[in-house]
């Protein structure tokens, strides 16, 4: 009889196996993941082998079996200490570990306390695979015996553990493309590489943005203010604090482009309410308003919104710049005695939200546990937006008046699915399913919006509210160009057709205030018709409620000063203004879409490039630290 003889690698391919296996039960026991497929959950099964092969196979490096079972069992107990790390925190957060939130202490204060609530006897199941490596070192004859591996052979070993890397990213980009650029989530991201892939991820973003920070200093925000001074434009008298102690409220209207504002599909109307409102006295429609977002999407808004800067070029500002100082919109309502509350129906995490709105200084969030969700009332990304809009304004009549209130929609959003009872109107009949429902989604949108009106009326909240409502971003990406130019009778979507697309609504309403006919007697009819952008949002609003921004490091203008800048710059580079496009890098003339001599748009690149480069600086070295925006001085 052939007694059974252990490998030489008996130590190597057992912890591989044992952390394999340990990490994906903690996965399925201890997180709450959504999967919604095979492959997702085939991801989720590979997801921590590649790391595991990599960084056990280091052991291979070392020759003494003593050296290398040492450095096994060190690795195994950093492994185990960073997976239980997790598993209390999200027992508390439903959250996964991020570097900054490790030095946000303040955070683990609410922890500390109740620790010991959290931690369990039977928590020592998260060690069993520590234990099984120990016994294995102890117990398998051949285990302490040194060997020499042949480099040819690690090399091999190595380029296979990269291999499986990247099948594991591939699969995972197939199922959630451009998950590692723009970082929705940490869910997503564990999902796709797993926990400890992720770690490594988020040490890479955060040393990244850390070494702009550390080699930053005072002397690059005098320049910065010197350019925002430059380009600021006086509130215009008659009109600055017109809303004065108000409740505002300000929509993200989920995915809404402009082209559907006054638009049929089949006949049918889109937006039949928000097409009345723009005809309304006491509203402001703008109607070539431009989304200025990058990857960030819903939170490069939100981020641009509050703070009348861009968002980085290289991901979500959410999650690469968590931790700066900002002065916020929010900020300024504080100071002025508001509550300043978000309101949106889904995961406190989701783009990091509950890490940042702390940042922006938003006194309370009402996330998903806040609402009513149930099966009836939501479809697609969750809670619809009638529920959502009815169970707010119930929020709302609690909350500390004046207040502030930012609220984010969501049945519009990719892939645009929809009830059959909440369809208005019939699909659009391009054969591209995304463009065919997106109609019915923004028609279910207005319907929304018309319901909140209703209600906020019926609670007698509205009379004393603004309302103010920006489309985020765009919803039809340009992979859908063919469809949109069947829709829109073209042949083809140029570059200057692509830009004029990025349009999206923006509404300021304010009841009883004939605001429309007061902008036009006092700034111009013309007003509405300019092109505009969102950072403009934060200095229009602002002011429009009576507060000073002249001190502000904010890079949009007031839209309803004549001294409104207007250049309007998107995150990527191209520009609008009242007479050109920019787009493809081609010139166009705005009103007629003909191209014109690129020489034309060179000057007005160059400060287009001048403005994202000044915002940039302020973000990637978080120059507000440096600045004291009550007196407008530089502090170091
Ligand atoms: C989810 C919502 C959608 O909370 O903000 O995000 P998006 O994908 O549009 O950025
Ligand atoms: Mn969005």
């Amino acid at each position: 009889m052939r007694t059974w003889k252990w490998p030489k690698h008996s130590i190597l391919i057992i912890a591989i196996i044992a952390t394999w296996l340990q990490t994906y039960i903690t996965y399925k026991t201890s997180f709450d993941l959504e999967l919604d497929n095979f492959l997702q959950q085939f991801i989720l099964l590979m997801n921590p082998f590649a790391f595991l092969l990599f960084f056990y196979g280091l052991s291979l490096f070392f020759k003494k079996a003593k050296a290398r079972n040492y450095y096994i069992v060190s690795l195994k107990v950093l492994l185990s200490i960073v997976l239980y790390g997790n598993v209390l925190f999200y027992r508390f957060y439903s959250d996964f570990i991020t570097i900054p939130v490790l030095f946000q202490t303040n955070n683990f204060g609410d922890l500390g306390n109740s620790i010991t609530t959290l931690i369990n006897v039977t928590d020592l199941f998260y060690f069993t695979d520590l234990l099984i490596i120990l016994l294995a070192i102890k117990w398998i004859p051949n285990a302490t015996q040194s060997f020499e591996i042949q480099p040819k052979m690690r090399q091999l070993y190595f380029v296979a553990s990269v291999a499986v890397l990247f099948l594991n990213l591939g699969l995972a980009e197939t199922e959630r493309p451009q998950f590692l650029t723009s970082s929705v989530g940490r869910e997503v991201l564990v999902k796709n590489m797993g926990t400890y892939n992720y770690h490594l991820f988020d040490a890479y973003v955060q040393s990244k943005s850390s070494a702009q920070h550390a080699f930053a200093d005072g002397s690059e925000l005098s320049e910065v203010r010197k350019y925002v001074k430059d380009h600021e434009a006086e509130p215009t008298s008659e009109l600055f604090g017109l809303a004065k102690g108000k409740n505002v409220i300000i929509i993200s209207v989920e995915s809404t482009q402009n082209f559907v504002i006054h638009n049929k599909v089949n006949g049918q109307t889109i937006t039949p309410f928000l097409n009345e409102l723009t005809n309304d006295t006491d509203t402001l429609y703008f109607n070539h308003f431009y989304h200025q977002t990058g990857l960030g999407k819903t939170a490069d808004a939100e981020f641009i919104v509050e703070n009348s800067i861009y968002g980085v070029n290289r991901g979500a500002v959410f999650f690469t710049n968590a931790s700066n100082t900002f002065q916020t919109m929010a900020e300024h309502f504080n100071e002025e005695g508001y509550s300043t509350n978000v309101l949106h129906a889904n995961d406190k995490s989701f783009w990091n939200r509950d890490v940042v709105y702390e940042a922006f200084h938003i006194q309370k969030f009402y996330d998903v546990a806040s609402y009513d969700v149930t099966d009836s009332n939501s479809v697609n990304w969750g809670l619809k937006d009638v529920p959502f809009m009815n169970q707010s304004v119930e929020i709302m009549k609690q909350l500390k008046q004046p207040f502030y209130a930012r609220m984010l929609t969501l049945s519009n959003h990719f892939p645009f699915a929809s009830d059959k009872r909440d369809q208005y109107i019939q699909a659009y009949d391009s054969g591209d399913q995304t463009v065919d429902r997106y109609f019915q989604t923004v028609r279910y949108t207005d319907e929304a919006i018309k319901e909140l009106f209703a209600k906020l009326k019926k609670e007698g909240l509205y009379d004393n509210s603004v309302i103010i409502m920006y489309g985020d971003h765009y919803g039809i990406s340009e992979n859908h160009n063919k469809a949109m130019a069947d829709y829109l009778n073209k042949e083809v979507i140029t570059s200057y057709d692509a830009a004029t697309l990025q349009e999206v609504p923006f509404f300021i309403h304010v009841p009883n205030s004939n605001i429309k006919q007061k902008v036009a007697d006092l700034v111009g009819e013309e007003v509405t018709n300019n092109v505009a952008g969102e950072l403009d949002i934060r200095p229009t609003v602002l002011h429009l409620f009576g507060i000073e921004t002249s001190n502000d490091i904010q890079f949009g203008t007031d839209l309803l000063s004549k001294e409104h800048d207007g250049l309007v710059v998107f995150r990527d580079g191209r520009f609008v203004t009242n007479t050109y496009v920019y787009a493809g890098e081609r010139c166009y003339d705005r009103k007629t879409g003909v191209e014109v001599d690129a020489t034309l748009c060179m000057p007005l690149k160059q400060k287009a490039q001048e403005k994202l480069m000044m915002s940039d600086k302020v973000i990637n070295g978080d120059l507000l630290r440096f600045y004291d925006n009550e007196t407008g001085q530089v502090t170091k």
